[in-house]
């Protein structure tokens, strides 16, 4: 058997890791046990994987995770909705790293269930004010020039529940309601190029074909600019409840504008007060007027470890990690403060930075068991910074559900333990 690294080069790589990190403050306590303490069996002893020849290659067609990542998983809330077939469930993002969500734990929203659509039998109508409307197969569309792009998509309800004070324990229920993943798709713009839209053309109505036929209203700059028509995330088909074959995706803007199961897209010249855009997804202010299609998804950010299902373990040496995005941009800078906003520092960046995608954040600090009140606030390339939960609503008041990206708490008990609250 090869000897495991000795513990002395392992630390000092660390602690250099750590010391080019500007303001992380660590103390270089050694992560590492000393190789001179009580023999360890998992080191002395062979194991059974060692032993015996593992599974072969023919067992798992398709891969799954480790049998030890059961808890890695998509979850409801039972409360929230009358029916699984209208509902909602929460991606785990305590438990991922990285910018990519895998497609197995995106988070899913329907409103009628997911449609199961043989591709075959699949087609796309585009017709309205255009010279020549068209159908579309789906082998149609894959001739036709596509792109690949990675973007989050974020509901507009996500954190809805904390607009009167903190709810739900657990970053996938209060955040977990955006997932970012690869997109492959034909550019809107190629398709209404083909059917040539008239001069008068001023929105689009985009509908699924699921039971619920839902359906929105876009704005024409919009649909030219970057919109695609996707049929793959993550380098295969898109999942069946991810829009399966065919889904609209409309970059930084709310979730409910990507229609899955895209079926239809008829040109207008004004939006078609659709119930998505008058009895939902509207925001109703103090005074009783509407906020109504207000698309973009504004800079927001999570503390996703630790927070309430990833408790600190251990005193000293830690990672604290999250995500920051902006429908209107990149990010360019995440402030965490661990003292309940006396102290910020930079958070360190790392891994790609994209337009209107999940950016990943990192604070490398030392634990000493004291209390914790731990926040982020993302700034984005337009220079609009996260505004904290009161600051929102002094302007939005507390009637809405949706929007609410302002500035999450956690707090960090002696024990490790982390709840859910707000400071004041
Ligand atoms: N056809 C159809 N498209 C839909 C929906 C739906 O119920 N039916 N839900 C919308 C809502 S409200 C959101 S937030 C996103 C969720 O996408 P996801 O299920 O891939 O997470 O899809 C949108 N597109
Ligand atoms: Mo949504």
């Amino acid at each position: 058997m090869t000897s495991p690294a000795k513990p002395d080069a392992l630390s000092r790589r660390r602690f250099l890791g750590g010391a080019a990190v500007a303001g992380a403050g660590l103390a270089g306590t050694s992560i590492a046990r000393a190789e001179t303490a009580k023999p360890d069996p998992l080191i002395t002893e062979v194991q059974d994987w060692s032993r015996y020849l593992g599974e072969g290659v023919d067992k798992r067609p398709y891969g799954t995770p480790s049998r030890f990542e059961k808890n890695v998983i998509r979850r409801d809330v039972s409360w929230l909705t009358a029916s699984p077939e209208s509902s909602v469930n929460f991606t785990p993002l305590h438990e991922l790293d990285g910018i990519i969500t895998p497609s197995g734990l995106c988070f899913e929203r329907h409103h009628g269930g997911i449609a199961d659509i043989d591709p075959a039998n699949h087609r796309l109508m585009l017709h309205g004010l255009v010279d020549k409307p068209l159908v579309f197969t789906m082998e149609d569309i894959r001739r036709m020039p596509r792109q690949n792009r990675i973007h989050f998509l974020e509901c507009a309800a996500n954190s809805g529940m904390e607009w009167r004070g903190a709810q739900l324990n657990g970053c996938q229920f209060t955040h977990g309601m955006v997932h970012n993943v690869m997109y492959t798709g034909v550019p809107l713009k190629v398709l209404l190029a083909e059917a040539g839209v008239k001069t008068s053309a001023k929105w689009l109505l985009l509908e699924g074909a699921d039971s619920s036929g839902m359906n929105r209203s876009l704005p024409i700059e919009k649909a030219l600019d970057d919109v695609l028509i996707a049929f793959a995330m993550n380098g295969e088909a898109l999942r069946p409840e991810q829009g399966y074959p065919l889904r609209a995706v409309i970059p930084g803007w709310e979730g409910n504008l990507w229609v899955k199961w895209l079926r239809r897209i008829e040109v207008g010249d004004q939006p078609w007060q659709a119930r998505e855009e008058t009895s939902k997804y509207t925001d109703l202010l103090a005074d009783g007027r509407s906020r109504r299609f207000t698309f973009f998804m504004d800079a927001k950010s999570v503390v996703t470890n630790p927070s309430p299902q990833a408790p600190l373990k251990q005193k000293g040496r830690n990672v604290l990690s999250g995500l920051a995005w902006s429908g209107r941009g990149t990010i360019s800078r995440v402030d965490v403060t661990l003292d309940g906003g006396r102290n910020w520092q930079h958070a360190r960046i790392d891994g790609p930075v994209l337009d209107k995608s999940l950016t990943r954040f990192y604070v490398d600090f030392d634990w000493a068991g004291q209390d914790l009140l731990i926040q982020s606030r993302a700034i984005d390339s337009t220079g609009y910074l996260q505004p904290t939960k009161e600051e929102l609503r002094k302007i939005r008041g507390t009637n809405s559900i949706y929007h609410n990206n302002g500035i999450q708490t956690w707090h960090v008990k002696a024990n490790g333990e982390t709840e859910n609250v707000e400071i004041g």
